[in-house]
């Protein structure tokens, strides 16, 4: 089953937003596999990013995201990644689609809210950086046939 990481960032956490997040994956049918509240330090945060760093924008983004606690999640599915994408919205808010929690909640791409895997080797990659193997829980729901075919 593919696993896409989700950070509710610094801004979302302090707005209130976790539960919002939360309950937006639920709801789309998605599979909680880990969970954490935690402050970011610096050297996570340069590694999570290390694509983006010498972008004009780097600095800021380092320092928005150890900024105040995050809430870091694993969820999983089918298309997982795809599918969190789709419900986050674009990286900027104006230019995200209504009913998305970036087009709901957010107005600047600086404070956007939530961080979500971009492709599955990105998922693979962001879950072990963040998630220790035995901190992923391996489990089953009744209702997964319901919402997995297979
Ligand atoms: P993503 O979060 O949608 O994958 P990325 O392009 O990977 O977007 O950028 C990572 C994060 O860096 C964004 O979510 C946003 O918080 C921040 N960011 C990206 N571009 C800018 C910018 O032009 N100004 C300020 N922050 C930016
Ligand atoms: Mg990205």
């Amino acid at each position: 089953m593919e696993r896409t990481l989700v950070l509710v960032k610094p801004d979302g956490v302090q707005r209130g937003l976790i539960g919002e997040a939360i309950s937006r994956f639920e709801r789309r049918g998605l599979r909680l596999v880990a969970a954490k509240f935690i402050k970011v330090g610096n050297e996570l945060a340069e590694s999570h990013y290390a694509e983006h760093k010498g972008k004009g924008f780097y600095d800021g983004l380092i320092a928005y995201i150890t900024s105040a606690p995050v809430m870091a999640m694993v969820w999983e599915g089918p298309n997982a990644v795809a599918a969190v994408r789709q419900t986050v919205g674009s990286t900027k808010p104006v230019e995200s689609a209504p009913g998305t929690i970036r087009h709901d909640f957010a107005l600047e791409v600086g404070r956007n809210l939530i961080h979500a895997s971009d492709k599955p080797e990105t998922g693979e990659r962001e879950v072990a950086l963040w998630f220790k193997k035995d901190e992923l829980v391996d489990w089953a729901r009744a209702v997964d046939a319901w919402v997995f075919e297979k």
